[in-house]
């Protein structure tokens, strides 16, 4: 029976990634293995949030446990679990957490030729209420693994080999762009297994949500001003959009790949170069057709600085060339 044959021929994260190893004769492995031990922290970044709650009414998070061990917080837990993944895998040579303010250059005993770039869990103010946060990573080439420098990390989005993020949700969703396309994969927590649930994603051309924290109007300048106007009030006389926002950018930008629509974090006169940081920006984008941060492409932008932050603007095609007109013509 064909529904049956579908149901029990499981098309894992692994699976999918061999299989896609199979285009490229000269590949070693090495990437699989990278991608499993990312897969791996987010398995156990997963865990421990769903546990985050419990921990909080056991009196634990935070708190001094019985071996009067402080309790680490969720974001630093995840970041240490994360780096451990990663320079254990034997495949990293430099990492860029957001929560470590400096690169780490991994010991050449364990140097691979990777670069990646993380955030092991955005969105941490969301955490104590139980709403969805995130993991968001880029993955990068050295040019030589022997001679590893900041630079190699300064790379445009154009370069990345791989990008994605694990959104802690209602389930457990990993999303994947290799450059030949988006793949979603669902954590079967029976399993513990990712299973490919949603293949090649397309975002719809154009979409009737719009995404963005209102609150900051008052500072906003005049095309996002304009834009977020015309979805309340569309000039041409078609529904006004639904505005939804989480506040959690893995949530926000989930929602806007699957549903359409437009994620904004522009650029205000409190916040002259937004609040979101480039490399979060740049792999949280990556496999979108468009995507843009007020002057050009997102994925030609080059980080001057490895914490560089940027306004964005990601979504459907036509509402990000919408905002982009607005730009062009204030420019
Ligand atoms: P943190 O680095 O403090 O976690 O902030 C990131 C973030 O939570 C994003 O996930 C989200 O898109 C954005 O901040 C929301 O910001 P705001 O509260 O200003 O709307």
């Amino acid at each position: 029976h064909e529904a049956d044959a579908h149901r029990t021929d499981l098309m894992t994260i692994t699976r999918h990634v061999l299989n896609e190893q199979t285009k490229y004769p000269e590949s070693r492995g090495d990437f699989t293995i990278l991608l499993n031990h990312i897969v791996l922290g987010c398995k156990f970044v997963c865990s421990s949030v769903s546990k985050a709650g419990l921990a909080k009414l056991l009196g634990l998070a935070g708190e001094t446990n019985v071996q009067g061990e402080e309790q680490k917080k969720l974001d630093v837990l995840s970041n240490e679990v994360f780096v451990k993944a990663l320079i254990s895998s034997g495949q990293t040579c430099i990492l860029v957490s957001e929560e470590d303010e400096e690169a780490i250059f991994v010991d050449q005993s364990k140097r691979g030729r990777y670069i990646v770039v993380f955030d092991p869990l955005d969105g941490s103010s969301n955490i104590d209420c139980g709403v969805s946060i995130g993991t968001i990573f880029g993955i990068y080439l050295v040019k030589d693994k022997d001679n590893p420098t900041i630079d190699d990390v300064l790379q445009p989005g154009k370069n990345l080999l791989a990008a994605g993020y694990c959104m802690y949700g209602s389930s457990c969703t990993l999303v994947l762009s290799t450059g030949s396309g988006v793949n979603g994969f669902t954590l079967d927590p029976s399993l513990g297994e990712f299973i490919l649930t949603h293949p090649n994603i397309k975002i719809p051309k154009r979409g009737k949500i719009y995404s963005v924290n209102e609150g900051n109007a008052m500072n906003w300048d005049e095309p996002t001003t304009k834009f977020v106007e015309n979805c309340k009030f569309p000039a041409d006389g078609s529904p006004p959009r639904s505005l939804r926002y989480i506040g959690s950018m893995v949530a926000d930008v989930h929602r806007t790949l699957l549903y359409g629509g437009i994620f904004l974090y522009p650029a205000d006169k409190k916040s002259p170069n937004g609040k979101l940081r480039l490399p979060n920006v740049i792999s949280d984008g990556a496999g979108w057709r468009s995507g843009f941060h007020g002057k050009q492409r997102a994925l030609d932008l080059v980080p001057g600085k490895i914490h560089e932050r940027s306004p964005v603007f990601l979504g459907s095609y036509d509402d990000v060339e919408e905002i982009k007109a607005l730009y062009a013509a204030a420019n």
